[in-house]
């Protein structure tokens, strides 16, 4: 594919309700907070960006959080190419939630352990003095995937909400190129899961991918951190 040519990428919001999957689209969109809360029955947009020097479009797919109108789900998970799961910082269940989300997209897509291209969010650091979930559960959860990121958000005051959508836009090119493939090739005749330098790692693919992933997430923490002091 030429540097010119644009990417074409479907993505999923998903999430419980109220946890700021549609203030966290309307930010990343229109650059604006989106006071008060109007429940999502389905919301669709489309973005141009340019991504590490290469266009992207970016179909975006809000859904609804609200049990009531979650229908439609299972087709969201078949149709997207990338998926945003959402969580508050201040909600447990709403972190549960997201786990519980994971492993329906992977039974849905039928992937085991390898996984699907997702980026999980825990939103609304704003409100830290309401935090229930902490940083570390939020990433320990999601290093456990190859094709995994994790960010720390706030819709409100705009921290990584277009890192957190650039970071799937890199997932997916890397899965496209057959990035995830050949890691796992390296690593799958290596019994007991060891590194050719003799040291354990835990999952497939973890070593490589989520070492820039992780350094990203903590590098935008301590930014959001020091911006606090
Ligand atoms: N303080 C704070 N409030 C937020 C943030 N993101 C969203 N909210 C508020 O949380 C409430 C719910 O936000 P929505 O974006 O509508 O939540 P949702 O996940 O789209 O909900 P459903 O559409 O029902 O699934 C609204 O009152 C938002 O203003 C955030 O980062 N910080
Ligand atoms: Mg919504």
């Amino acid at each position: 594919m030429s540097q010119t040519q644009r990417d074409e990428m479907k993505f999923v919001m998903l999430g419980s309700g109220g946890v700021g999957k549609s203030a966290v689209t309307i930010q990343f969109i229109k650059k604006e907070f989106k006071f008060g809360y109007d429940p999502t029955i389905e919301d669709a947009y489309t973005v141009q960006r340019t991504v590490d020097n290469k266009p992207v479009s970016i179909s975006l797919l809000d859904t609804a959080g609200q049990e009531e109108f979650t229908a439609m789900r299972d087709q969201y998970m078949r149709e997207g190419d990338g998926f945003i799961l959402v969580y508050s910082i201040t909600d447990a269940s709403s972190f549960e939630e997201v786990k519980d989300i994971y492993g329906q997209l992977c039974r849905s897509r039928d992937v085991g352990e390898e996984g699907i291209p997702v980026c999980i969010l825990g939103n609304k650091i704003d409100l830290e003095e309401e935090r229930v979930i902490s940083y570390k559960e939020g990433e320990g959860f999601a290093k456990q995937f190859a094709k995994c990121k994790f960010f720390e958000t706030s819709a409100y005051r705009n921290i990584n909400i277009e890192n957190a959508y650039d970071a799937l836009v890199r997932t997916v090119r890397k899965e496209r190129n057959g990035e995830f493939d050949e890691f796992e090739e390296v690593t799958e005749p290596v019994p007991e899961k060891t590194t050719k330098d003799g040291k354990r790692s835990s999952k497939k693919g973890f070593a490589l991918f989520n070492s820039c992933g992780k350094q990203n997430a903590e590098s935008d923490l301590s930014a959001f951190e020091d911006a606090n002091k």
